[in-house]
């Protein structure tokens, strides 16, 4: 039987997954999503949000026409785009005059194809001339990203196919709660699982075994479990003097960490470290995989280097069907941190501040490498630093909600308040794009060409499988209208295909080398796992096999040591507060809270406690408390159960609220903030219309 038109074969608009589906669009212009069999992560399943993903397309909620502000204090209004365009030029121009280069600052995001990476990361460094740009993928990805270059080499989130979890004895997954975070990946949970979680998530109820730590203290258990491993002779001495170096260090390095000080630290019994371990070291295959829970900490590059010493101890990474990898999250969260959108990088996954890769992707780009930008701030100095004496005066978003998703963001909104020029492209408005001087409506991902690289190392063509709106243009588009205001007509194509080819020249000999990658290879089948360092290369699903990409081939272990939260509970602030996601809403809910559906299967923020803080506060479920740092405050309704630490409060950051609390400490290596632990107080609120009532008997009584 001839298969069925389905529509165009594309990928869904959100995480990281990739899930493969077909778009059609009917002669109504009614838009339908059915997933695909042929992509090996989704396998035929997709979550609500990539069912409801065309809501957005077609919606009221889109952006259409450009839009600026007569004034600071005006309102946006529709403006043409050539008008728009030279007002975004012309401000560019006057800051920089004033102040330099670095007077202009770009950020970016991990939901950008690659090209559009790639021509960001140019269009700062050529067009621009300036240092100051990075993107939201240091909020994501960061802390795994520093830890598996210092041990491999190479961080590809998953250096193997997703399919290889199937067949792993055992997984770990340490603060990953793929449950709601990426449905589909549950197909793949076949063997034991450990989930280190501090709340018993969605995740945590399927495992064999959950350990419960309080939030910020996985170094310390990562660290009691390799104690465990190497008294009780789980280290694999063959792998570990074939594959690996510094293990004596290592080692050493765990020698105080006896069981009984890390269950002091954590809160984890003893005992259950012991069955994790047993259960990792016993399993022929197992794997360790880390997800925000364990990274997104001001010491998350180590957190992740002690559960990858771990993992090598047990002889891991690099056997088939075994190893470490870690959930990258947004859909391109992959590919946009290998093509130089980063602050200290170039294409190619290569570094800004290395003398070769800078005279190679000079080349590509004709330009003399001397006069390319070196490192600049990440993605939370800059932002702190903008308006200030020195900082950046006019910033240009690409695929980023900071005034919601950052830390601290009340702070953020207010340097955002103090530039000269905020210039957002989106095709919503969100609450950024609410106070940018200018608004350039864009197109999205069923309306455009490109290639997104997906959890697993996998470089996947996006396919256009419906036409935009009239209005819009792609970001490739502005990016070329804005090149060509600044004096550079040539260099930045709007067109996807050239840009992928110039790409792959760029990243020709580099860690993620692509230069083998053609739309038509990939156009075929599910994709191509980099390295691909030519077109007859098949490409290669498993890098560590035989080596690592480290100078001796050898992979690394790092001695690392556990230390307390940035800012730890005390008599003023006495509990935990963490955060993280809910199924049906993503990131800072510029997309999702959009979309009816989604809204109705989770309509707000709320504040998860224990039934015992519940009862120490007098609240009961659907009660207004108000939780404070020494940040800010906000207020949210309780949602009271066992599932969470006494300790800990947890709140999803898909509204505004939960980070105008959370800490911008940074990890000293990867510049991740810590957003899974700060100081919190937490009181019962009372309602507007209660505290109304009250202000009135009270004047009634005076
Ligand atoms: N529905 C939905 N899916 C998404 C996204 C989304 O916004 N919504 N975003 C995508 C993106 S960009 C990302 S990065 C991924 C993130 O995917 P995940 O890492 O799975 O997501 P989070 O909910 O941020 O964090 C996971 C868990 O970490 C736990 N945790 C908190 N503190 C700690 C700690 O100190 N230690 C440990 N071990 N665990 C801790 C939290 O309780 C939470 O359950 O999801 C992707 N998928
Ligand atoms: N408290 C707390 N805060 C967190 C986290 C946490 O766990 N806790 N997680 C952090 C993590 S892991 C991440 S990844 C960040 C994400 O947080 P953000 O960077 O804010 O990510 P999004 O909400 O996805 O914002 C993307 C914006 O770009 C738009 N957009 C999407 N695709 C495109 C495109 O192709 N072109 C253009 N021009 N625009 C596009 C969307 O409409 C949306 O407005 O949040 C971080 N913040
Ligand atoms: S799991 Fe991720 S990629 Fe798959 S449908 Fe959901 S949001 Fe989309
Ligand atoms: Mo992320």
């Amino acid at each position: 039987m001839a298969p069925v038109h389905q529509g165009e074969a594309t990928h869904c608009p959100y995480c990281a997954l990739q899930c493969g589906m077909y778009v059609s669009e009917d002669a109504g212009g009614a838009i339908t999503i059915t997933p695909r069999h042929d992509v090996p992560a989704n396998d035929g399943a997709l979550c609500q949000k990539g069912w409801t993903a065309a809501a957005l397309l077609t919606g009221g909620a889109r952006l259409t026409t450009p839009l600026a502000r007569a004034s600071r204090a005006g309102p946006l209004v529709p403006v043409s785009w050539d008008d728009a365009l030279d007002r975004v030029a012309a401000g560019l121009r006057a800051v920089q005059d004033e102040h330099g280069p670095d007077a202009a600052a770009v950020f970016g995001g991990g939901g950008l194809t690659n090209e559009k990476a790639y021509l960001l990361g140019k269009f700062a460094r050529v067009a621009l001339r300036t240092g100051q740009i990075d993107y939201n993928g240091r909020f994501c990805m960061s802390s795994a990203a520093a830890a598996a270059n210092r041990a491999f080499g190479m961080d590809r989130g998953l250096p193997f196919p997703i399919t290889d979890i199937a067949g792993a004895d055992t997984v770990m997954m340490a603060g990953g709660n793929v449950a709601e975070t990426m449905p589909p990946f549950l197909r793949h949970l076949r063997g034991a699982l450990v989930v280190i979680d501090p709340r018993r998530t969605r995740t945590a109820g399927r495992a064999t075994l959950h350990l419960q730590p309080a939030p910020g203290t996985d170094l310390a258990l990562a660290l009691g479990m390799l104690h465990i491993a190497v008294t009780e002779g789980y280290a694999d001495q063959d792998y570990i003097a074939a594959r690996t170096s510094g293990f004596a260090e290592a080692r050493a390095s765990v020698a105080t960490w006896w069981p009984e000080r890390a269950e002091r630290v954590t809160g984890v019994p003893v005992a259950r470290m012991r069955e994790a371990v047993h259960l990792l070291g016993d399993a022929g295959k197992a794997m360790i995989i880390t997800g925000r829970g364990a990274e997104q900490h001001a010491k998350g590059a180590d957190t992740v280097t002690a559960y990858i010493n771990l993992a090598l101890a047990l002889g891991l990474p690099g056997r088939p069907g075994s190893g470490y990898g870690c959930l990258t999250g947004q859909g391109n969260g992959q590919g946009g941190r290998e093509h130089g959108q980063k602050a200290d990088q170039l294409p190619g996954y290569r570094r800004i501040d290395d003398p070769a890769a800078r005279a190679h992707v000079a080349a590509v780009w004709g330009v003399d490498p001397a006069d390319l930008p070196g490192p600049g701030r990440s993605a939370y100095e800059l932002l702190d630093a903008l308006g200030t004496e020195g900082g950046p005066k006019a910033l240009l978003v690409f695929g980023s909600n900071p005034a919601v998703s950052a830390p601290r963001a009340g702070h953020v909104a207010g340097r955002l308040a103090a530039l000269d020029l905020l210039v957002v492209c989106d095709f919503v408005l969100s609450e950024t794009a609410a106070m940018a001087d200018v608004v350039l409506p864009t197109t999205q991902w069923a309306e455009e060409h490109g290639t997104m690289t997906n959890l697993e190392g996998r470089v996947l063509l996006r396919r256009q499988a419906v036409a935009p709106p009239s209005g819009v243009r792609s970001d490739l588009a502005v990016i070329n209208g804005l090149a060509a205001r600044l004096g550079h007509a040539d260099g930045f194509s709007a067109d996807p295909g050239t840009v992928f080819d110039e790409l792959r020249r760029a990243s020709a000999g580099g860690v993620a080398d692509y230069s083998g990658i053609t739309y038509e290879r990939i156009a075929a089948g599910p994709g191509l796992f980099w390295p691909v360092p030519a077109e007859d290369h098949p490409g290669t699903p498993r890098p560590f096999l035989d080596r690592f990409p480290t100078p001796d081939g050898r992979a690394r272990f790092v001695p690392v040591d556990h230390r307390p939260p940035a800012e730890d509970v005390d008599e003023d602030y006495p509990y935990y507060l963490t955060t993280g996601r809910v199924l049906a809403h993503y990131q800072s809910g510029a997309q999702t809270r959009r979309i009816a559906a989604l809204n109705e299967a989770s309509p707000g923020p709320y504040v998860e406690l224990h039934p015992d803080l519940a009862e120490r506060l007098e609240v009961v479920s659907g009660d207004l408390v108000r939780v404070s740092s020494r940040r800010g405050t906000t207020e949210a309704p309780a949602r009271v159960g066992p599932a969470i630490r006494r300790d800990t409060v947890f709140m999803p950051f898909h509204w505004a609220g939960a980070n105008l609390l959370t800490n911008p400490a940074l990890d000293p290596l990867s510049r991740m903030p810590e957003f899974k632990v700060c100081a919190v107080r937490v009181e019962r609120a009372v309602p507007d219309a209660a505290r109304a009532a009250d202000a009135r008997a009270d004047r009634g009584r005076a």
